[in-house]
């Protein structure tokens, strides 16, 4: 593919990575405050979201019909006055129910998995495919809270391993559609056509619970949300380069790769099977153990003994 060429020109500035900033706070001193329940902030996360849903429109009539120099940019503003008869994003809106285990955030003395609404504006349907949770995603994006104050942003296409992000980021990036084609301007600059824009509205226990975030700035327990350009992928991303997509290393299937491990148990540090050249650490190469065609793509799993374990996560074999 093109993108594998295209990709080595962007800049790599990786503001997303998903972290818990506690082991900061021991180390400067600060004090430490226990993590609130996460049952009860994500009841309270989603009534803020709810409502800001049902008292925000954006610009949809612009992405209805565009006017000829629209920048496909997603614009928000409050229902009232002028624009009290607007549509409200909740009428458009879809949702997507995520399962997230208190221990995730480093809480162990809590409740069972905690279920979170992600909630998703499609405003354009870029004309390409939707990367997987394992993918490579080449993209845009600006990060805000809800009273506007904007984060984050890319100035440029950034490429992000998705299952590296905060898990709503990624989860979200999986709905966008990826651009038709990619233009180059024969400057050193390319541009993106056709691709997807939308926008996520994240509870903070999709993204940084009780934490402050890379920059250490944001509130605790804030709701988030990112306007996402989806502009390419890699499809079929091998992150580890031991032969299997990523996407299919996530082996329960839950849309969260980094809690997959088949040899945790014999590991000193937990590398989960989407990071590990050995997934049952048997000495034999994960490579070594699945079945490859001739340009060394992906064709099967192999089960040599019969017993229903695929031979790359098969210790005895
Ligand atoms: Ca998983
Ligand atoms: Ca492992
Ligand atoms: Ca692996
Ligand atoms: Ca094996």
């Amino acid at each position: 593919m093109k993108i594998h060429r295209i990709v080595a020109f962007f800049l790599l500035f990786v503001t997303l990575w998903s972290c818990r900033d506690d082991d900061e706070d021991f180390l400067n001193g600060a004090v430490v405050v226990p993590p609130r329940l996460l049952s009860e902030v994500a009841v309270e996360n989603d009534i803020e979201l709810q409502a800001f849903l049902k008292s925000h429109f954006y610009n949809y009539e612009e992405f209805a019909a565009p006017p000829a120099d629209f920048d496909f940019k997603i614009k928000i503003d409050t229902i009232a006055g002028d624009n009290a008869d607007k549509r409200a994003m909740f009428d458009d809106i879809t949702s997507e129910v995520i399962s997230i285990l208190p221990s995730s955030f480093g809480i162990s003395d809590q409740e069972d998995s905690v279920d979170h609404t992600l909630y998703f504006l499609e405003a354009r349907k870029g004309a390409g495919e939707k990367p997987t949770i394992g993918d490579n995603a080449i993209l845009r994006y600006e990060g805000s809270l809800l009273d506007g104050t904007l984060f984050d942003a890319s100035s440029t296409p950034i490429r992000f391993y998705l299952p590296q992000l905060i898990r709503g980021f990624g989860a979200a990036m999986t709905k966008v559609n990826s651009g038709s084609e990619i233009v180059d301007n024969g400057d050193g600059t390319v541009d993106f056509g056709e691709f997807g824009v939308g926008i996520v509205f994240i509870p903070s226990g999709l993204a940084y619970g009780n934490g402050r975030g890379p920059s250490g700035a944001l509130p605790s327990y804030a709701n988030l949300i990112f306007r996402l350009e989806g502009l390419a992928f890699e499809k079929n991303s091998d992150f580890d380069g031991d032969g299997i997509p990523s996407f299919l290393e996530d082996l329960d299937g839950d849309g969260n790769l980094n809690n997959d491990n088949t040899d945790a148990d014999l590991e000193q540090i937990f590398l989960p099977n989407h990071g590990d050249i050995d997934d049952d650490n048997d000495g034999i190469l994960t490579i070594d153990e699945i079945e490859l065609d001739a340009d060394g793509n992906f064709v099967a799993f192999k089960d040599t003994d019969g017993d229903g374990i695929s031979d790359h996560l098969d210790n005895d074999n």
